[in-house]
């Protein structure tokens, strides 16, 4: 039986990282691409000699040509500058934007069916340019954000009460920037209201450290931004495609009239599965939480309609 084709576009931290988790979980063969000559050479023939170690059979290849998009399953695109200290996810917007213009042209050419996972910073404002410059339907391409947002609020309970972080869900919705909005009200920890166990200042200093989680990283690494629990993120939301899991993912969708919104992506829970985004899930929200969603969706929609594409 032949393998789906992952490709990884960009073989920076995140596109490496995904690559090695991709070929521990035996997800797919992958063709890792990068505008560097050697780079994705490198970090593919350094994933393949692990293979005997991790006992994995996928092949990979490192590219720097994008005809070896072709037929792939999953497109994750990771292509773009990270942000250094003092930075705002919205400073890498002129940069990436060109880069994510030239990417997109060429996934539109060589992986026309393919289900596409945008991770590139500022991540609302690449995954719209991306489904624009594709033509693709709302099914097919979808944002990195809300999953990792929601492990980092998911991480910090499991911490506080010290307990599995399997047994918290957590969910985070809107823009992937400072006014994400973390929904304290639906976290349970094994089916128990989060509000049953923590105190509201605990509970507000969480929302607080997960809106910032990523600057936090940024301030240490000094280099760069997150890549570990990015790529553990798209591979969550690859596997669901792949696999046909139909996991309900908060993911950046592109909504046509759900939550009142319509042409624009938000973070919001999705189902995925080998339909791709298979269905936008509505939750209810308290006069509070809706007005944050607000806000934060005006945030995106700024940015987007300042877009020349
Ligand atoms: O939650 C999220 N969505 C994110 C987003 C979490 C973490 C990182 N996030 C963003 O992903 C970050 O702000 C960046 O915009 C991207 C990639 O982050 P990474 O840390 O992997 O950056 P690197 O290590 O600099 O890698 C980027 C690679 C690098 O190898 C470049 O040579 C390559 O992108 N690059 C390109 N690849 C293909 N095509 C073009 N045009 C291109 N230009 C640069």
């Amino acid at each position: 039986m032949s393998r789906p084709k992952i490709a990884i576009i960009g073989a920076g931290q995140v596109g490496g990282t995904i690559a090695l988790m991709a070929a521990q979980k035996e997800l797919g063969d992958i063709a890792l691409f990068d505008v560097v000559e050697g780079l994705p050479q490198g970090k593919a023939l350094d994933i393949m000699e692990a293979r005997p170690i991790m006992g994995s059979d996928v092949i990979l290849i490192g590219t720097n040509d994008y005809r070896d998009l072709a037929g792939a399953s999953v497109v994750i695109v990771t292509a773009g500058l990270p942000r250094r200290p003092g930075m705002s996810r919205d400073d890498l917007l002129a940069e990436n934007l060109a880069i994510i213009k030239e990417v997109a042209g060429n996934v539109r050419e060589h992986s026309p069916r393919s289900f596409v996972i945008v991770i590139s910073n500022p991540l609302d404002v690449m995954v719209h340019a991306m489904k624009k410059i594709t033509g693709f339907p709302r099914e097919r391409v979808v944002g990195m954000a809300g999953v990792l947002d929601s492990a980092r609020f998911r991480l910090f309970v499991a911490m506080e009460l010290g307990v599995s972080v399997r047994e918290v869900s957590a969910i985070v919705l809107g823009g992937h920037g400072d006014t994400m909005v973390p929904l304290p009200r639906l976290c349970t920890v094994g089916g128990v209201p989060l509000s049953q166990l923590l105190g509201q200042d605990r509970i507000e200093a969480i929302v607080r450290r997960t809106r910032l989680a990523g600057g936090e990283i940024v301030d240490l690494l000094k280099t760069g931004s997150a890549f570990y629990s990015p790529a553990a993120a798209s591979i969550e939301m690859a596997e669901s495609y792949l696999r046909d899991k139909k996991r309900i993912l908060p993911c950046a969708a592109y909504l046509e009239g759900e939550y009142g919104i319509s042409g624009y992506f938000m973070g919001v829970p999705v189902v995925i599965g080998s339909g791709g985004v298979e269905k936008v899930i509505e939750i209810e929200l308290t006069a509070e939480e809706e007005q944050a969603f607000r806000r934060s969706f005006e945030h995106v929609k700024a940015l987007v309609d300042a877009l020349d594409i």
